[in-house]
């Protein structure tokens, strides 16, 4: 039914693109399910005792003796390969690994790729203006948000750290709805209730982002659990930053997904820092892809400013993910080109020349571009009038967001419970009693009424 290949060596094992492979039967028949989800499947039984045998009986390892010493070298000089699919000019480096898109597709790519670049530029300015309070930019990790959110099915789940607004949009959420959520209007989904960029649609399957670094971990290997179980062929994706990774709940949803089998795909945006924190100040090891083997999952690196790269690693992640029922682990390396948010200012510890090559050499928007160009999908004349447009509809929907009225201030104290406690009516009412006190201090008129 099953085999695991799982090398013995940490250090044999850098080499590899894959760490562990192993193939089990797609999940089909209900009473298969209930075994599964409730056992662990007979390849990662207990080893059998036989104490007869001169070799370890510890039921923690399968492996040999060794009569020298040594102890296993972390490989962070030569670590864990690079995958990519196009070189930085956007040509293909191996016909075999082109994912052979239609136009149509891989103009959409990029279509997503400027929009989600075009409304971030607008709603950090209006940040900056003192228009919304809060906000943070996506650039130089659009490729990683499009090339995954495109290897996905609409009906996979996605959880979310911050910084994958690309996902939601390649989804369909609208520019209203990401104004809306940003402007904390009454359009917004979440009633106005969380800071800028914190998005949530529950029928794009897209779970409501939260601040504390990497809770969404656990939930996710939660949701993955919950999913298999329903044998739905649905999966989970939960992306999150290299500096996410150091926190405890990383390991908690790493160990959970690995040991109950659940169909997750980990997707680490690793782009060089967390907040202020470098990478070499984050971690000793080979990044995050090498965490993965230590857990017992399939891992890869990608370069997440190739487009193709993420898209090929993620489709494949996913499709064995829910056929083998297992976590994947992909970490894409990129660059926050962007501060972290708009409380940050990246000068204070980065230099202007590396921002700049990043922004200016290798940049997975006009790696794309490349592309297209090169197959004559794409000219300077399509540039220019698409980032007009683009533009334009951006400005429309910001200002439509704009001259929106806020949410009721009632809903503060909604959706908590079912019915409202009399702890929170009585929080209630003196608000009202406040605001009606104080009313010169509250733009009242703003505000939806009742
Ligand atoms: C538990 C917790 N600790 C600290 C913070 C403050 N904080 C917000 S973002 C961030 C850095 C995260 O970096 P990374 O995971 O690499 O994501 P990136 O911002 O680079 O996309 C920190 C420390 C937080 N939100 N939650
Ligand atoms: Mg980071």
């Amino acid at each position: 039914m099953a085999a695991v290949v799982v090398s013995s060596m940490m250090g044999k094992m850098y080499g590899l693109c894959f760490h562990a492979v192993r193939q089990t039967a797609g999940l089909k028949a209900p009473w298969l399910l209930h075994r599964r989800a409730f056992r662990i499947s007979a390849v990662h039984r207990q080893q059998p005792f036989d104490s007869s045998l001169e070799k370890p009986q510890f039921p923690g390892a399968s492996a040999d003796f060794v009569d020298h010493l040594e102890f296993i070298q972390p490989n962070v000089i030569s670590g864990i390969p690079v995958y990519r699919v196009m070189d930085r000019q956007g040509n293909i480096i191996n016909p075999s690994q082109d994912p052979q898109l239609s136009k149509e597709t891989v103009l959409n790519f990029y279509q997503k790729m400027t929009m989600l670049n075009t409304m971030d530029r607008i709603l950090y300015e209006s940040q900056r203006q003192g228009r919304i309070s809060f906000y943070m930019t996506n650039y130089g990790e659009e490729g990683t948000h499009i090339g995954s959110a495109a290897a996905l099915e609409p009906t996979d789940m996605v959880f979310g750290q911050y910084r994958e607004a690309g996902v939601l949009m390649y989804r369909g959420f609208p520019l209203d709805l990401f104004m809306a959520q940003c402007y904390a209007n009454a359009d917004d989904l979440g009633k106005g209730r969380q800071m800028p960029v914190h998005y949530g649609c529950k029928d794009l399957n897209f779970v409501t982002i939260s601040s504390p670094l990497a809770t969404q971990i656990p939930q996710a290997a939660g949701a993955a659990y919950a999913l298999k179980r329903e044998n739905l062929n649905r999966a989970v994706i939960c992306y999150f930053g290299e500096g996410a990774a150091s926190e405890g709940d990383a390991h908690a949803g790493f160990n959970f997904s690995a040991t109950l089998e659940c169909p997750l795909i980990f997707f680490c945006r690793n782009n060089g820092y967390a907040i202020s924190t470098p990478t070499n100040e984050q971690y000793r090891g080979d990044g995050i892809a090498a965490r993965g083997p230590g857990y017992g999952m399939l891992s890869i690196r990608v370069d997440g400013n190739d487009v193709f790269a993420v898209y090929n690693a993620t489709k494949e992640a996913r499709r064995r993910a829910v056929a083998e029922n297992q976590p994947f682990l992909i970490e894409a390396m990129t660059y926050r080109i962007g501060h972290h948010s708009t409380s940050d200012d990246s000068s204070a510890y980065r230099s202007v020349d590396e921002v700049n090559y990043w922004d200016k050499q290798d940049h997975p928007i006009s790696r794309l571009r490349h592309y297209m160009t090169a197959r004559g999908w794409w000219s300077e004349d399509d540039e220019r009038s698409w980032r007009k447009q683009s533009r334009k509809t951006v400005m429309e929907a910001f200002e439509r967001a704009e001259r929106r009225l806020k949410p009721n201030p009632e809903l503060l104290f909604t959706d908590v419970y079912q019915e409202m406690t009399p702890g929170l009516s009585r929080q209630r009412d003196s608000m009202w009693r406040h605001v009606q006190q104080y009313k010169e201090h509250y733009p009242v008129d703003q505000y939806e009424k009742q």
